[in-house]
């Protein structure tokens, strides 16, 4: 890796992660102004951190598990996603509770191109409501998963639309239900939703994807 390359993805990786943080405590902040359940954070106090040396460290970087397209028509990405409750191995021999789209943390990699149709149905298994908002892609207001359209508990719709012209980029998708927000954000459903472009002219570079979350 020459170190134009290592700066470029440096840079990718620090706005992720700042655009992540940003909006959970972005949604937090609004959960916090709009009425909705108080959000209670378990602290320091509470539970005592890891050591350093808990978590695996030294191995490769295991590539994110990408959304199956089970559509085989062109221009057509079709797939499902789950929310719902699992418990999860982060250490060995320990299980934490999370909630997950397809049981997968972080959620699958969506990876479709521009003029591509869309349709997403999610499945919510939850024991609330909520929504799947696609973070910042230019998506009708309908199919944008806000607030005021929440699928129920145990409810499910299909999201449709298409990605236009000039949308090539990284984005993440996430759910948006009032007042539950940074619940569902921060017990882990999140994913990236990568937006490609038949004329990138970076196609040739290597990618590398990570999701930071805290
Ligand atoms: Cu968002």
């Amino acid at each position: 890796m020459d170190r134009r390359h290592f700066l470029t993805i440096s840079a990718s990786i620090g706005a992720l992660g700042w655009l992540t943080s940003r909006c959970a405590w972005a949604e937090m902040d609004h959960a916090a102004h709009s009425g909705g359940a108080p959000v209670t954070l378990k602290t320091a106090a509470d539970t005592p951190l890891l050591s350093e040396s808990a978590l695996a460290s030294g191995h490769a970087h295991v590539p994110l598990a990408a959304l199956r397209n089970t559509e085989t028509t062109p221009k057509l990405f079709q797939a499902t996603l789950t929310a719902a409750a699992h418990e999860i191995e982060l250490l060995a021999g320990t299980k934490t509770p999370m909630w997950l789209y397809n049981g997968q943390v972080p959620g699958p990699l969506i990876e479709a191109f521009e003029g591509d149709e869309v349709e997403i149905r999610f499945v919510n298994q939850l024991a609330q409501a909520s929504t799947i908002h696609w973070h910042g892609l230019p998506v009708p207001p309908e199919q944008d998963g806000n607030p005021q359209d929440a699928v129920p508990a145990g409810g499910e719709r299909v999201y449709r639309f298409k990605l236009p012209k000039d949308s090539a980029g990284t984005y993440w998708y996430h759910p948006h239900p009032h007042g539950d927000t940074p619940e569902q954000v921060y017990r882990g459903l999140a994913g990236l939703f990568i937006v490609r472009s038949k004329s990138d002219p970076l196609a040739d570079f290597a990618e590398q994807h990570l999701v930071i979350s805290d």
